[in-house]
């Protein structure tokens, strides 16, 4: 049976997590990794993921750590052409999205998020923490404006982009600063809401 390592609190664990449900496929999953109780810095960890972080998938002797890549994966195997298509197009749309909230998004979050959700001490800085919420802001403003366009992030369909972007918006929406109205995103939301997945993987204990 697939294995997927990883403490839930991690955005990167619950997009594996919301992909694998969604797609029918059946896992053990072991929450306890990258929490206090199960380091990933020992060397059994570090031999699955050099980078020592969380998610890691294990099926027979396949080794996968890099969630998107994992995501991708997932949904090739279980041939879900609807969450990743085959169009070369189509499916760089798909990624182009996914790439982006873990590129830009996460680097115009991580000041904010880190002193205001994970009050890690070493962020704890007020300027640092306005600028990023600004540009986290500005950063959901064009998802906003992409969403007045569309139904869906990669086009008129629910996709693999979707649930990336949904746990970043929920992420955005958890977090303690001044948000910009965004309508377009809101509707976007309230329509995912409607999906099991994303009531348990946007849940409130899970910022
Ligand atoms: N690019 C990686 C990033 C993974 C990542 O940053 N994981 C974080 C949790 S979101 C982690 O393992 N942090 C180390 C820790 O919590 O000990 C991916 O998308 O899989």
């Amino acid at each position: 049976m697939l294995k997927i390592l990883g403490r839930p609190t991690s955005i990167n664990v619950r997009k594996v997590l919301w992909v694998l449900d969604e797609a029918g496929i059946a896992y053990d999953h072991e929450p306890q990794w990258a929490t206090p109780g199960a380091s990933t810095k020992t060397p059994e960890y570090l031999a699955l993921n050099p980078n020592a972080l969380v998610p890691v998938i294990i099926e027979d002797d396949f080794v996968l750590w890099e969630s998107n890549t994992i995501c991708r994966y997932l949904a090739a195997r279980a041939g879900r052409e609807d969450l990743l298509p085959s169009g070369l197009r189509e499916r760089a749309e798909v990624e182009k999205w996914m790439d982006w909230a873990s590129t830009d998004i996460n680097n115009a979050y991580r000041d904010a998020f880190m002193a205001l959700i994970r009050k890690d001490p070493t962020y704890d800085d007020a300027g640092r923490v306005a600028a990023s919420a600004k540009r986290w802001n500005a950063a959901m403003g064009i998802l906003d404006s992409l969403l007045e366009k569309r139904e869906h992030v990669a086009g008129e369909t629910f996709t693999l982009a979707d649930i990336v972007m949904a746990l970043s918006t929920h992420r955005w929406r958890s977090t303690p600063i001044e948000h910009a109205a965004l309508p377009a995103v809101d509707r976007w939301m309230a329509r995912l809401a409607q999906r099991p997945e994303c009531a348990a993987y946007c849940a409130p204990e899970y910022p």
